[in-house]
């Protein structure tokens, strides 16, 4: 359909079947991610597939990366229609394990990594007065889980700034916000669980149901991309059927 999107966490899981999915829809992806061997790979499965893609390495944690990769993404397309917030990671620790590193990861990448793509893009939608930011929380973003606090107060901050934001820039801008809360999705989010215990709780859970894939959550960004420009789906929530809630 000829729009632009940037893509956070590209390199794997929900961020490359969005990009995938994104891409066979029209759209010219910009996949931002470090690992630039699997961001190339990626693109040139989508060039492969007919469609377009631009591989920008990036860390989300660092304000001139991220501002030098949104530049570069302009610059070869002349605008940013849709970004897609979703570099994340979800290390499990019970709170007296006092793992301090990665709660400041956590909160690194999945807060303020966020809150810098949104920085950097932000101008150039407000320039075009549209756009569309999908903001990757989480159930965790509504709910605390045991093991998972640190990532839920980070999920709850994506979550309450998509609320915040939705409200700000809505009406005043043009700009559509959609927040994404998936259930348990398989991907290689839970290959970072250091703690044995948690590794083998979410092993098992991982046998006792069937996760969602990647591609399922992408299908789910598309729909509310898709929808008439009136239309906000403003959250989402995707559960694998026997997750509940
Ligand atoms: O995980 P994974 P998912 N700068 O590990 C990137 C949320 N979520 O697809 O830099 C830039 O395959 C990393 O790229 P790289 C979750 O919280 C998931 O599941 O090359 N990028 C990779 O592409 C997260 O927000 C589930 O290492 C950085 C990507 O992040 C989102 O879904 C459930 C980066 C992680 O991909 C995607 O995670 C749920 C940095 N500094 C929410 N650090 C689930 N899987 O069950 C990491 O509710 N990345």
């Amino acid at each position: 359909n000829g729009k632009i999107a940037l893509i956070t966490g590209a390199s794997s899981g929900i961020g490359a079947a969005t990009a995938t999915r994104l891409a066979a829809a029209g759209v010219t992806v910009g996949l931002a991610a470090r690992r630039t061997d699997r961001l190339d790979a990626l693109k040139a499965d989508i060039a492969e597939r007919g469609g377009n893609a631009l591989a920008i390495e990036m860390d989300v944690v660092e304000p001139a990366s991220v501002e030098a990769g949104v530049r570069t993404l302009v610059d070869a397309c002349g605008s940013i229609d849709i970004l897609v917030n979703n570099a994340g990671l979800m290390p499990l620790s019970d709170i007296d394990q006092l793992k301090t590193d990665e709660w400041h990861r956590m909160v690194d990448v999945n807060v303020k990594g966020l809150l810098n793509t949104t920085a950097a893009v932000l101008p150039q939608m407000i320039r075009q007065h549209s756009g569309h930011i999908f903001n990757t929380s989480s159930i965790a973003g509504r709910k605390i889980f045991k093991g998972l606090s640190v990532y839920c107060a980070t999920k709850h901050a994506v979550t309450a700034f998509s609320d915040g934001l939705r409200m700000e820039i809505g009406q005043k801008h043009n700009i559509r916000v959609t927040c994404i809360q998936p259930g348990a999705v398989a991907t290689e989010l839970y290959d970072q669980i250091t703690d044995p215990g948690y590794r083998q709780q979410m092993d098992d859970l991982a046998r006792q149901m069937t996760f969602l894939q990647s591609a399922d959550i992408a299908d789910t960004i598309l729909f509310a991309l898709q929808a008439p420009g009136h239309v906000n789906v403003a959250e989402l929530f995707v559960l694998p059927t026997e997750q509940g809630w």
